[in-house]
C-alpha cells in the first residue's frame, strides 16, 4: 500500500460522499495504490455510513477535534505516503498525484500554498489578511519553517517522518504542531502551489478560540521568545531609565526623580524574574521534553551553577554594601533624618536581583538533576 488519503470528518454530510468518490477516482486513474480513510469525530449526520457506503474505511474517534481525528486516521492508515486534506471539498483531490510525486523526489513533508490560488468566497477577509499571515508571521518569527501557508489543510507526509514528530495536539493548531515539530526534527519540507475553493457545507473553524489555540500553542513551545525576550527587554529599559536618574542626565528636557528611579527598578526586577521563568521553562524542555534550542544548550555548555551564584553573590553584596553605607550615615547622625532615596532603591534593587539569579541558579540545577547527557 503506498497511499493512505486521511480525511478528517465532523459532519460532513453534504460533502463526505463526494469526497469519498473522488479520492477514490484520482487513485485509480493515476494508479497509485491506495486507500481513503475517513476519520469520523463523531458525526451525528451519518457521514459515516456515507462514507463506508462509498467505499472508504472509517475509524471513529469520539474525542473531539481535528488533531484527535487526524491522530485517528493516521494510526489506522497502512499506506507509506499519508495525505491529509479536508471533508469540505475545498482542496482538489486531483491535486493528490502532485502531493505524492513530491515525496518521491524525497521530500518528507508537503504542504499546499493556498496564498496566491484563493477562489472568490473560499476564505474569509479576517482569515486571509489577518489570522492566517499574522500567525504563519509568528510561526516563522519563532520556528523558522519558511512556510507561507502554515494553515493549509492539503499536506503529505512519509510514515517515518512522521513517526519522528510525536504529534499530540488535539485541536486545529495541530497543523501548527506538525510543522513545529517538523522545523524542530530538520525535516525536508516542500510546499506546493494549490488553489482554493468555497468550502460545501458548514465550517467548523471557530476564527478566534480556533486562532488563540494556535497563538497559545506558538508561545508556549518557545519559552526564549514568550519569557526570556521580553525579560531581557524589561531588564535593559529599567536599567537605562535607573541610570538616566543616577546620572541626572537630563531628558526631553527635565532631570528625572525617585519616582522614575522606582519604576526603573521595578522593571529590571521583575524582568529579571520573567528571564530566570524562561531559563527555567527552557531547562524543562530540555531535560524532559527532548527540545534542542541552540541557543539554550550554547548557554548550558558556558555557564555552570557556581557561575550563576557567583553573580547573584557578587550583585547583591555590591547592594548590601551600599545599604551597609547608607546605615552607616544613618547611625553616625544619631539616627537622624536620612535623605539617601536614591541610593537605598538602587541597593535595594540589586540586593533582590542578586537573590532572584542566586536562587535561580539552583532551580535550574535541580531541573538539570536527572538529565541523561
Ligand atoms: N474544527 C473541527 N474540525 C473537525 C473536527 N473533527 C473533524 N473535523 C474536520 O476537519 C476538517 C477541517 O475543518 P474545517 O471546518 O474545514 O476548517 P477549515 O478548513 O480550517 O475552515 P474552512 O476554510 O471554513 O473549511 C473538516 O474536514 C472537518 O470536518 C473537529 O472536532 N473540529
Ligand atoms: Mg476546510
Amino acid at each position: 500500500m503506498r497511499v493512505s488519503v486521511i480525511i478528517p470528518c465532523l459532519d460532513e454530510a453534504e460533502n463526505i460522499e463526494e469526497c469519498v468518490r473522488r479520492a477514490r477516482r484520482v487513485l485509480g486513474d493515476s494508479g497509485i495504490a491506495g486507500e481513503v480513510v475517513v476519520a469520523d469525530n463523531g458525526s451525528t449526520d451519518g457521514s459515516a455510513e456515507l462514507a463506508a457506503a462509498e467505499g472508504a474505511r472509517v475509524v471513529r474517534e469520539p474525542r473531539r477535534g481535528y488533531g484527535s481525528a487526524y491522530l485517528a486516521g493516521f494510526a489506522a492508515a497502512r499506506g507509506d505516503y499519508l495525505v491529509m486534506l479536508d471533508a469540505d471539498l475545498s482542496y482538489a483531490f486531483d491535486d493528490i498525484p502532485r502531493f505524492v510525486s513530491r515525496l518521491d523526489d524525497g521530500a518528507q513533508l508537503v504542504i499546499g500554498d493556498r496564498m496566491d490560488n484563493i477562489q472568490p468566497g473560499a476564505m474569509p477577509w479576517l482569515h486571509r489578511y489577518v489570522g492566517n499571515p499574522v500567525l504563519t508571521g509568528i510561526l516563522n518569527l519563532f520556528f523558522r519553517t519558511g512556510v507561507k501557508d502554515a494553515h493549509c489543510g492539503m499536506r503529505a507526509v512519509r510514515r517515518t517522518a512522521l513517526a519522528s514528530l510525536d504529534l499530540r495536539a488535539t485541536g486545529m493548531e495541530f497543523a501548527s504542531e506538525m510543522l513545529i515539530r517538523a522545523a524542530k526534527e530538520d525535516l525536508d519540507i516542500r510546499e506546493l502551489p494549490i488553489e482554493y475553493h468555497p468550502r460545501g457545507g458548514e465550517s467548523k473553524l471557530a476564527s478566534f478560540s480556533d486562532g488563540w489555540r494556535h497563538l497559545r500553542f506558538l508561545l508556549v513551545h518557545s519559552p526564549t521568545h514568550l519569557f526570556v525576550v521580553p525579560g531581557v527587554i524589561m531588564i535593559v529599559l529599567g536599567a537605562l531609565v535607573m541610570a538616566t536618574v543616577l546620572t541626572r542626565l537630563e531628558v526631553l528636557g527635565r532631570e528625572w526623580e525617585l519616582h522614575s528611579l522606582i519604576a526603573g527598578a521595578l522593571l529590571l526586577i521583575v524582568g529579571t524574574q520573567v528571564a530566570a521563568l524562561g531559563l527555567c521553562a527552557n531547562a524543562y524542555g530540555t531535560y524532559f521534553m527532548g527540545e534542542k534550542d541552540p541557543w539554550f544548550d550554547r548557554m548550558r555548555e558556558r555557564f555552570r551553577l557556581e557561575h550563576g551564584l557567583l553573580l547573584g553573590a557578587v550583585i547583591a553584596a555590591v547592594g548590601l554594601a551600599m545599604a551597609a553605607v547608607i546605615a552607616g550615615i544613618w547611625i553616625d547622625r544619631g539616627f537622624g533624618g536620612l535623605s539617601s532615596e536614591r541610593v537605598a532603591v538602587l541597593a535595594a534593587a540589586l540586593i533582590t536581583v542578586g537573590v532572584q539569579i542566586f536562587f535561580t541558579s539552583f532551580l535550574l540545577s535541580i531541573l538539570g538533576l536527572r538529565r541523561r547527557s
